[in-house]
């Protein structure tokens, strides 16, 4: 469907997809709604359901809850700080629908991984072109991702948040990009450019300087870099006074060049994990950060240093990180899919990872107030102390050896040794290489900024006099520059930060590799609405097949790919295997390619069972008193579907509070109706698992001929269950209902409400 321009496209379905034909269409008129960074609104005192949260935002409009949720009544409440998914399916068109699922599940900060090599391109890409490893940063993909969150947001009744990177050679251009198409977060550290890209270290912070002045005008919150030595060092936990050191230079350097302090939030990550006793080394290094940089904000990160391939593991040590979060503090939570450690991250591990964290708040809420970090402890306080002296000792001698570029000529930083231990193994640049390098030139003397948020001095010389004596306004406005409180760039008509209509746009210069040629390559799924398994791409037939097989672990490697091999699986890799036992096997999980698309309408789909609420089951019971006598007849000592049906344990019908007599196993027939008007029961149940010659069928009619001749049948349900009962059969012999294999409580328990209601009780 083609929208005219500048018609804003029509809300979102949740019973549809999105259009992406729709949302690509027209994009060079699309101009987005909000700039800058927006907050959740913190509720102190929240009554959700029937519990008061104290650590929650407002509510969402949609969303999926937590799998709990049901027995709360579907509630689901939202953390107050921001939580983000990291996206990085290398495209914009699958990126959205992915960002969809996060926001439903409680994600409001969607950050797309930039594809690999783009910090060193000197200059801004265009069109949408596919991404290695994340995607390419483009005005039109930009734009196409704010204009599809614009929807989501809308849908889900909550701001999202945009991010990316500001790093990278094109550092600045990319903060005018930015700005001028809304993004409203990004990180921006230059050691980042410098110590992990290798892009020459005077540029880069020449870059900075630029481009930290036009994300704070344009309100785009700050990310720092420092969680990289995180990931990067031999030894993680030795780092953790170089990052308060990295924390401090960037801060000090932002604010220097005009980021006010709540734009810039710190980048942190709990070095640890288990086995290390990684609460009483991550706990510690959370507080001293705290106290050192608590003008800011605080980004809490998952580690990602210490992650292998099992998701349970990355799932448990993302807790243990939570639990620092809760006990000292988060502005934004970050999430980082329990994948990580074997793949680029996954739908449905993005949104396993948003689950997680709002899964630990939540539960979490409150906590501070009942549990403190004790500060007196001494070894708490000892190590804070000694992390803060183990940085200043770290920023005083690199001061004394030449500052921060001689320090980096040094090795100063990602060393594997806990400062100032050194193992000579750090990061070592030299001031005149890298990318970029001698690429600094002064700025001429007529050099006017092509934006007006520029970092230093437009040096045009009437410029120069405007800022430094405001009294020559009257003399500019003349000559056509900013009048009292006008803008400098007024001198050469506004620039794109000032005036929208300026901001140029180019759509698709690649015939070949762009969205909408991706698109017809899917084009056939989504007409006809075929549904292929996918991981990342639409139609990307990945599956994952959990095995158990017991073999050693490289023989059940071997033999994971020859089973995948059988199943039609191409591509096949096993991508997590675990010794449960050296001998006894090994768990696997093969990811492999299935082309199989399955037409939806060829599909016949079971009749959903009208199921009551728990709710109105208990209520029912417990005003009619409602008693069941309950058996195993025939020969049968077979107890266990019985119990399925009966016990609290197994969701069984005492859940609700229904009164259970149960009888036994190969209870005679007379014996259950006795004991039903004994006990003034309206229920009698009777199973029979293991039948031979037809014992269900006559125990059923034995029951029913009974009832009659003792005169009860009429107050009495009679309901049958067992492998071979099925509902027709049953009342065909007799009973009021039979209920067959993988019958549970709640089916049975609405039955007999349904019932008793329909006969006056
Ligand atoms: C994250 N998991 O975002 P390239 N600048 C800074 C960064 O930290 C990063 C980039 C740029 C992490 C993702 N961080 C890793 C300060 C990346 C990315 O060069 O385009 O990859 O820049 O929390």
């Amino acid at each position: 469907m083609s929208t005219s321009w500048r018609e804003p496209l029509p809300p979102l379905d949740p019973n549809e997809k999105l259009d992406i034909g729709a949302l690509l269409d027209g994009l060079e008129h699309y101009r987005p709604r909000r700039r800058g960074w927006t907050w959740r609104t913190p509720v102190p005192e929240q009554r959700i359901g029937e519990f008061t949260y104290h650590e929650t935002s407002e509510p969402l409009m949609r969303s999926v809850s937590l799998p709990a949720a049901h027995y709360f009544g579907d509630i689901d409440p939202q953390p107050e700080c921001v939580i983000t998914t990291e996206i990085a399916s290398g495209r914009p068109e699958d990126d959205v629908r992915r960002m969809r699922m996060a926001a439903w599940h409680g994600a409001d900060h969607m950050m797309v991984i930039r594809t690999a090599g783009q910090s060193h391109i000197d200059g801004l890409l265009e069109g949408t072109p596919e991404g290695v490893g994340g995607i390419a940063i483009t005005r039109k993909q930009l734009r196409f991702t704010r204009r599809a969150l614009d929807l989501i947001e809308d849908e889900v009744g909550r701001p999202l948040n945009f991010h990316s990177y500001v790093s990278g050679v094109a550092g600045p251009e990319m903060a005018v990009l930015f700005a001028e198409e809304g993004v409203n977060g990004a990180h921006q550290d230059p050691q980042y450019n410098v110590l992990y890209r290798n892009i020459n270290m005077y540029r880069s912070f020449v870059d900075a300087a630029v481009a930290k002045r036009i994300m704070a005008v344009a309100g785009i919150l700050q990310i720092d870099g420092a969680h990289n030595a995180n990931a990067t060092a031999v030894k993680a936990y030795k780092v953790m006074p170089e990052l308060l050191v990295q924390h401090a230079i960037n801060t000090a350097y932002s604010e220097a060049v005009g980021m006010p302090a709540e734009q810039i939030a710190l980048s942190t990550v709990p070095p640890d994990a288990a086995p290390a006793p990684c609460m009483r080394l991550d706990l510690p290094y959370a507080v001293a950060l705290r106290d050192l940089f608590g003008a800011y904000k605080m980004r809490a990160q998952q580690n990602t240093r210490y992650m292998d391939s099992d998701t349970r593991e990355a799932t448990v040590a993302h807790v243990m990180n939570l639990v620092v979060s809760r006990l000292t503090s988060a502005d934004i939570q970050s999430t980082i899919t329990p994948d990580e450690g074997r793949n680029v991250p996954w739908h449905h591990n993005n949104i396993a990872a948003v689950e997680t964290a709002k899964q630990s708040l939540v539960g979490m809420d409150g906590l501070r107030e009942m549990v403190r970090v004790d500060r007196e402890s001494p070894e708490l306080a000892a190590r804070v102390r000694e992390l803060k002296e183990r940085a200043v000792l770290f920023l005083e001698a690199m001061l004394a050896d030449g500052g921060y570029f001689a320090g980096v000529e040094d090795a100063y930083f990602v060393d594997s040794g806990e400062y100032p231990e050194t193992h000579d193994d750090g990061i070592a640049r030299e001031s005149g290489g890298g990318v970029a390098a001698d690429s600094i030139v002064p700025r001429a003397g007529d050099y006017l900024a092509p934006v007006c948020h520029h970092f230093g001095d437009n040096h045009l010389e009437l410029l120069a006099r405007y800022l430094d004596d405001p009294s020559a306004a009257a003399l500019l406005a003349e000559e056509g520059g900013p009048g009292e409180g006008g803008c400098v760039c007024e001198f050469m008509g506004g620039c794109t930060l000032c005036d929208d209509a300026k901001v140029p746009y180019i759509d698709e210069l690649d015939p070949t590799d762009n969205a909408a040629a991706r698109l017809t390559q899917t084009a056939e799924l989504r007409e006809r609405g075929l549904i292929k398994p996918e991981v990342e791409w639409t139609g990307d037939g990945v599956v994952v097949v959990q095995m158990f097989l017991p073999a050693p672990a490289d023989v059940a490697e071997a033999a994971a790919l020859e089973l995948g091999r059988a199943m039609n699986l191409t591509d096949r890799e096993v991508i997590h295997k675990r010794v449960m036992h050296p001998a006894e096997g090994t768990f696997c999980e093969l990811k492999g390619r299935l082309d199989v698309a399955i037409d939806p309408a060829t599909l016949v789909l079971p009749e959903p069972p009208d199921l009551l609420e728990d709710e109105e089951i208990r209520e029912f019971v417990a005003e009619h008193e409602v008693r069941v006598v309950a058996a195993t007849v025939g020969h049968d000592e077979h107890s266990v579907g019985m119990r399925e049906i009966i016990d609290i344990k197994h969701g069984g019908l005492e859940k609700w509070g229904f009164g259970v007599t149960y009888l036994g196993t190969s209870v005679p027939i007379e014996k259950v109706l006795d004991a039903a008007v004994e006990h003034g029961a309206s229920v009698v149940l009777i199973s029979t698992i293991i039948t031979h010659g037809e014992i269900h069928r006559i125990m059923m009619q034995k029951l029913a001929d009974l009832a009659a001749e003792k005169g009860v049948r009429d107050r009495l349900l009679l309901i049958s269950g067992g492998t071979q009962v099925t509902d027709e059969l049953a009342r065909s012999w007799g009973m009021d209902a039979g209920f067959g294999r993988k019958t549970t409580g709640l089916e049975v328990a609405t039955f007999i409400v349904k019932q008793l209601r329909e006969r006056g009780a």
